[in-house]
């Protein structure tokens, strides 16, 4: 059951998709009541209580473990390129999550607050039996869904809330394959050296991603002609080869007279204003921009059709950045901090007077007394109206990328483009996916990387994964590997480094075969991948589970925090520490394991259900297929579109295998499309 409680004037998101009846003012405090302590007279609160073993997921992109509980959480869409374990904002607001009763699954509720700004989540960490919500207005929209069987809460919980916010993202079939990315690539040759690299090793490649320096002076939709001289023939001559461009796209605009984006920005009114009316300024790469207004739908569809500029020059993928939105400075906060500096009585500073001064310059980036600066003019139930930033400042993100994909659509109706977002918050799931932003060359953000991946699926987010290897600091090859052997099954698998740090290019370190061979399998499993990643789209499913999601009798299967089921049938356990020649599993019940071996061989044992010490040295891959299943392996191909989805063979559970061969049927169904066109049909 799905139930609606809405409080005050809630602001219409567009975060849910499904349209169900709202109970409002003193009936929906009564209702809600019945899960918690509710308070609605100053600002918003609710606190749930939490039994010694509940269990907490969600929250998307968030810190923490797989369970959520004894943590905090701030939605607030933030670029912070520190993801340590303190922090409670990251790039995306996802405000779900579903509590789960190990031992009383028929009260298990899943919540949603549809709210477009600040709102906080204590989950067990103040006080470890509550979980509070909490937000300064008590405008809100609050879904909560519980389950009609005890049998599987968890998943019935899951599949019911997507179905309420809506089909998620689907790819072009080639953006599930390997990527390479790098903050640092300046020119048409080195873009052709990253490619050619991978050609020469071996290594399997679909796409090469463009970061700033390909545009003049970081203005959006443009190419800087003398570093890509020929910007469509390389476009072209990579694309014969079956490789893609992906450029990014940044949401400040360059102020620039004869720049034609900011002047048609201007001419009409589309961009973010001051109070005053004039058109806000804050500095970001290209310098002083302003920001598109992209809660205006007659902004949005404006930017959304810029896109065309780069793909009438042939891409067919984007990445959209900064759009939290990030902002190094304003105007008025930089004048504040020179005057501050320039007025300060040097004599008469005490230490106090030093860190306020200090902080007011270092503090300058992403400040929230900015946000508050300035307005966006949106329709609300038909009507427009004009909205301060700080209220809404999670939905910039999402409609930024709205903006693009809606454009995209317009441009080119039939045709999947890949394209995927640093901040976003619920409902943005539906037109693109996200990647984790600017994690670190850490192993505990290789583990992060797995711990959020459920959540994020809770969400929505299923076209996800993190720039592996890490962005900032830089690499092991230890490390690369290790993240490669799991990063084949992120749906978005691209990696991607900071400017300055050691060259991240799996062709660049010792035995660049090893990279091959792990990343080749990958687009051996292709066709798995794939059939779960639309079964999981099309039908509201999870595609990374944990295992209680599948086991959920099992007590195990709830503190089990680093394995999860990749689909139905797979289940990773990736080696997440160093100098590790393996790690211990734990299986539910019997599996079959299969590895990869250094020498190229697959090695398939079945091993009983139970703890098991598993040697994996990081040349190897080694993952598990559940008996009774079967995983379709294609056979090796450097590019995605010569993956021949036709002829395949099986591993898995061997009398699944021979069983189905007897009756002439294969023992997994292949979801099969063009992989290109926006055709869809229903996934078995
Ligand atoms: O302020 O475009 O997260 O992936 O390489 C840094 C440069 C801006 C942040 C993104 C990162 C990208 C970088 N960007």
């Amino acid at each position: 059951m799905v139930f609606r409680f809405d409080f005050g004037t809630p602001f219409i998101t567009d975060s849910v998709e499904e349209t169900v009846p709202a109970v409002c003012g003193k009936d929906a405090e009564r209702r809600l009541s019945a899960w918690g302590k509710l308070s609605v007279t100053d600002g918003f609160r609710l606190e749930i209580p939490l039994e010694r073993d509940a269990v907490i997921y969600g929250f998307g992109q968030a810190m923490g473990g797989i369970n959520k509980r004894g943590r905090r959480y701030v939605s607030w869409c933030s670029d912070d390129p520190s993801h340590t374990e303190e922090k409670v904002s990251l790039y995306g607001a996802h405000n779900f999550f579903l509590l789960h009763h190990p031992d009383s699954p028929q009260d298990d509720a899943g919540f949603f607050f549809d709210f477009p700004g600040r709102i906080s989540f204590d989950a067990g960490f103040t006080v470890s039996g509550l979980l509070s919500v909490q937000c300064a207005k008590a405008d809100i929209s609050c879904y909560v869904i519980t389950p009609e069987s005890a049998e599987n809460p968890l998943e019935e919980i899951s599949v019911r809330f997507r179905r309420l916010i809506g089909r998620s993202y689907i790819p072009p079939r080639w953006a599930f394959g390997f990527m390479q990315s790098r903050w640092g690539y300046r020119t048409q040759e080195d873009i052709e050296n990253v490619y050619e690299g991978y050609n020469k090793a071996g290594i399997p490649l679909d796409a090469v991603f463009l970061d700033i320096d390909y545009m003049k002076d970081f203005k959006d939709f443009t190419v800087d002609e003398e570093k890509f001289p020929d910007f469509p023939g390389l476009v072209k001559k990579m694309r014969a080869d079956g490789v893609r461009l992906v450029p990014i796209i940044d949401a400040g605009v360059k102020i620039e007279d004869g720049y034609r984006v900011y002047e048609e920005g201007v001419r009409n009114g589309f961009f973010c204003k001051k109070a005053d009316g004039t058109d806000y300024v804050a500095g970001v790469w290209p310098g002083r921009c302003h920001f598109p207004d992209f809660l205006n739908p007659q902004a949005r569809r404006w930017f959304g059709l810029q896109y065309r500029t780069l793909t009438d020059a042939g891409a067919e993928g984007f990445w959209n950045d900064m759009n939290e939105p990030a902002m190094f400075y304003s105007d008025e906060g930089l004048q504040e901090a020179v005057d501050g500096v320039r007025n300060a009585d040097l004599s008469a500073l005490d230490i106090y007077g030093f860190f306020r001064l200090k902080d007011q310059v270092l503090g300058m980036a992403n400040n929230g007394k900015d946000y508050r600066r300035f307005f966006h003019r949106c329709v609300q139930d038909g009507k427009e109206m004009q909205v301060n930033h700080g209220d809404v400042h999670n939905l910039y993100g999402f409609n930024m990328t709205r903006a693009a994909a809606e454009g995209l659509a317009e441009i080119d109706p039939s045709k999947r483009f890949l394209l995927f977002s640093r901040a976003s918050c619920i409902g943005m799931h539906r037109y693109a996916g996200i990647w984790t932003g600017d994690n670190c060359s850490w192993w505990s953000h290789l583990r992060l990387e797995l711990s959020m991946l459920p959540g994020l699926n809770l969400c929505g987010f299923l076209y996800t994964g993190a720039d592996i290897g890490g962005f900032g600091c830089d690499a092991s090859r230890e490390l690369l590997l290790r993240w490669l052997a799991f990063g084949i099954f992120t749906p978005l698998m691209r990696n991607h480094s900071a400017m300055g740090t050691r060259e991240q290019e799996c062709w660049r370190f010792e035995h660049p075969e090893d990279f091959a061979r792990i990343i080749s399998f990958r687009y051996r499993l292709l066709p798995y991948l794939y059939t779960e990643y639309m079964k999981s789209a099309l039908n509201g499913t999870m595609y990374f589970r944990p295992l209680a999601f599948v086991w959920p009798e099992d007590k195990l299967c709830l503190e089990t925090e680093d394995q999860l089921m990749v689909g139905e049938n797979l289940m990773a356990a990736p080696v997440l520490e160093p100098n590790a020649k393996g790690r211990n599993v734990y299986l539910p019940e019997a599996m079959i394991q299969v590895r990869l071996t250094a020498a190229g061989t697959l090695e398939q044992t079945e091993l009983s259900a139970g703890l098991h010490r598993v040697e994996i040295p990081p040349e190897e891959l080694v993952f598990f297929i559940r008996k009774g299943r079967a995983v379709p392996l294609a056979a090796p191909a450097l590019r995605t579109d010569d993956v021949d989805f036709d002829r395949l063979e099986y591993i898995g559970d061997a009398e699944t295998i021979r069983e189905a061969a007897a009756q002439g049927r294969a023992p997994y169904t292949v979801y099969r499309d063009d992989g290109y066109t926006a055709e869809y049909h229903a996934a078995e």
